[in-house]
């Protein structure tokens, strides 16, 4: 159980078969409209790498959220592109006509490398939709049109300064504030924020810059009232994790810790938190992380949805996917112009006075690139073969 077919089990079964007759590569480059930094690394531009296939005379796509380098996951944009173009497009490009199920078969058998599989799974997933004219937050089961958002406000040079960040993305109605924190930039942060908006839901994101040595510093945190602290621990420690959430009061959420359905299932198991992060790249794709959903829900842990500074593309997969009944808190969902001037999709997710974003109606995916705007932002496209796997 908890594997990907399951999932597909009950999850796009009804769509029509549909035929991938070609398929291209792309890496697209966003300025961000201010760094982002984390206790890991400082961002001023987003990279993506995009999967465009064809079939039944439409397109479907996808967005790959690998970085250019490994330090938030061990993939990057050149394993991904790697990946995607030596194995998983070709499994799929030119074959019969088939089920989405069955396309997803024909790449079950690569190891590892969720985000080029999510990346490819999201092309899929627009493309089947479109083909049976259902949107993706209806195949995947969601039951909300509007998501409340949360804002994930990077790491600045001082308390007073991540003050008056905060301050500007509560005036434009986010519901939910996320500080990066790390080592000794963490308490004091966090008090000042506190003390300037005493009813604000407030979280924070340690990025795995912490160890159980940490473990006074952050029971301090405990008074704060945060809703959560989100991956203090390093990525593969599960079992720390369950040791510190013996320790705090705050719930535990974790992020890197959880790149599949079989890592969550250990989570609940091991109760390595009370809150799971969901991130349809990290998990291996859209259908993974529903699925994990699933776990989660019938565990009580309730879920939400992250962000990895998606373009409008991606970003319209996370709301899909933040539709469904356990994703109960305020995700990392942003608007479009919380990162980017000018997004590539005809219409940037714009955050509506009450503090959500829409979730798109329109078949599949329900967004698509705009020309001029898909250009500009293009380093380079390439045509990905159709056949047998690079080297046999
Ligand atoms: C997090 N996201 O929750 C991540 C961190 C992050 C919105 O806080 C490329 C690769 C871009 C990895 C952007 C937010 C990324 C990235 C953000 C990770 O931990
Ligand atoms: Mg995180």
């Amino acid at each position: 159980m908890g594997g990907v077919g399951e999932a597909i089990g009950v999850r796009g079964q009804a769509l029509p078969d549909f035929r991938v007759e070609a398929a291209r590569l792309r890496l697209v480059e966003l300025p961000l409209v201010s760094p982002f930094t984390t206790s890991v690394e400082t961002q001023t531009v987003k990279q993506a790498l995009l999967v465009e296939l064809a079939g039944d005379g439409l397109v479907g796509w996808g967005e790959c959220v690998a970085d250019p380098d490994p330090s938030y996951f061990g993939e990057t944009l050149v394993t991904a592109r790697h990946v995607l173009t030596a194995y998983l497009i070709p499994a799929v490009t030119g074959t019969a006509r088939r089920t989405l199920a069955a396309h997803l078969d024909a790449v079950r058998w690569v190891r590892g490398h969720p985000m080029a599989q999510a990346a490819l799974e999201m092309a899929l997933l627009d493309l089947a939709g479109q083909v049976g004219s259902r949107s993706l937050a209806d195949v995947l089961g969601g039951v909300r049109d509007q998501i409340a958002c949360g804002v994930s406000v990077g790491i600045q040079s001082s308390a007073a300064d991540t003050v008056r960040v905060v301050e500007g993305y509560l005036s434009q109605g986010y519901r939910r504030i996320k500080l990066k924190c790390r080592p000794g930039h963490d308490l004091d942060v966090v008090a000042a924020v506190r003390q300037a908006f005493p009813d604000t839901p407030l979280t924070v994101d340690g990025n795995t810059a912490y160890t159980l040595a940490d473990a006074e510093t952050l029971r301090r945190l405990d008074r704060y009232r945060l809703d959560m602290i989100e991956q203090p621990l390093a990525h593969d420690d599960l079992v720390d994790h369950a040791e510190l959430q013996t320790r705090l009061t705050t719930a535990i959420c974790l992020d890197e810790s959880i790149p599949s359905i079989a890592a969550a299932r250990a989570a609940i198991a091991l109760r390595s938190g009370r809150i799971i992060n969901l991130k349809p790249g990290r998990m291996g794709g859209l259908l993974p992380a529903a699925a994990a959903h699933d776990h989660c829900q019938q565990a009580s842990w309730p879920t939400w949805v992250g962000g990895m500074l998606e373009t409008g593309i991606g970003r319209a997969a996370n709301l899909a996917l933040a539709a469904l009944p356990n994703n109960t808190l305020p995700g990392d969902t942003s608007a479009s112009d919380r990162y980017f001037l000018d997004d590539i999709v005809e219409e940037p997710f714009r955050l509506q006075p009450d503090g959500t974003l829409q979730v798109p109606t329109a078949p599949g995916l329900g967004v698509r690139p705009e020309a001029t705007r898909l250009d500009r932002a293009t380093v380079w496209a390439e045509r990905v073969a159709a056949g047998p796997p690079i080297g046999g």
